[in-house]
């Protein structure tokens, strides 16, 4: 897989995909990331990107024609692959988007900076816009940065583990059970027997049970959509009946 950055801090990609996973990923061939510059495309001669708003107003906006440059000369015109928009407007990013796009072969993604983009670029060049949250931060590289790691470790192969991701939270659609290691008790709090018990099929039961237990109390909007079994059904039923108890 291929991915095109376009920023105007394209350094600020580089620490981060040098280190674990993704630089793992990107040395075995599975992504390859290449970072631009927009200014690079600026042709005046203080390499402008900014000017002000139409209509007044603070704050500044990328203009069109350095990111226009950039996007067509590194893309082609018109650009044969999706390019996402990095912005607090756009659709809220989960685990199903990670998983879709770990499945192109070629995605760009743009950065804004400044007070917003010209709203030229967005109709023209923008494919699909992406939200990482309902906050706001300061530019799109951090957004960018988060969508990548969330969607390298599920290319297969990214993680050493042959499973893969599919134990991680959000992955199976419910929060992930808890885990312990070493030393069995700490500070007075011991490992859970079960989990010693060598006894694979309970071991499953419990986490199942667990992860279950979890969704329910922090995120029950998640069983909405996960997929249940009927014994999962009947425990999620034992645990609001439990609620419903006084005391
Ligand atoms: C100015 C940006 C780009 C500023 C952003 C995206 C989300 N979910 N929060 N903040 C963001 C993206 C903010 O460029």
């Amino acid at each position: 897989m291929r991915v095109d950055l376009f920023s105007l801090f394209p350094q600020v990609f580089i620490p981060y995909l040098d280190v674990s996973i993704i630089q793992r990923a990107i040395q075995n061939g599975l992504v390859e990331i290449h970072s631009h510059d927009i200014r690079d495309w600026a042709s005046d001669r203080h390499h402008t990107t900014d000017d002000v708003p139409y209509g007044g107003g603070g704050g500044m906006v990328l203009k069109p024609e350095p990111v226009f440059a950039a996007v067509e000369d590194i893309l082609g015109s018109p650009p044969t692959c999706p390019l996402v928009l990095m912005t607090p407007q756009g659709r809220l990013f989960d685990q199903q988007t990670a998983f879709q796009l770990s499945q192109l072969d070629h995605l760009a993604i743009l950065c804004g900076r400044y007070e917003g983009i010209d709203e030229r670029i967005r109709k023209a060049l923008v494919t699909d816009e992406i939200s990482i949250g309902d906050y706001v931060v300061t530019g799109g590289e951090l957004p960018a940065l988060i969508i990548l790691d969330a969607f390298i470790r599920l290319i297969p192969g990214a993680l050493g583990d042959p499973d893969g991701a599919q134990d991680d939270s959000h992955a199976s659609g419910l929060l992930e059970y808890p885990h312990y290691t070493r030393p069995v008790e700490f500070r007075g709090m011991r490992v859970p027997a079960v989990l010693q018990s060598g006894n694979h099929a309970e071991i499953a039961s419990w986490r199942r049970s667990q992860a279950l237990k979890r969704t329910y109390q922090r995120r029950p909007d998640l069983l909405k959509t996960a997929s249940l079994s009927k014994k999962d059904i009947d425990y999620l039923d034992e645990l609001s009946h439990d609620d419903r108890k006084p005391g």
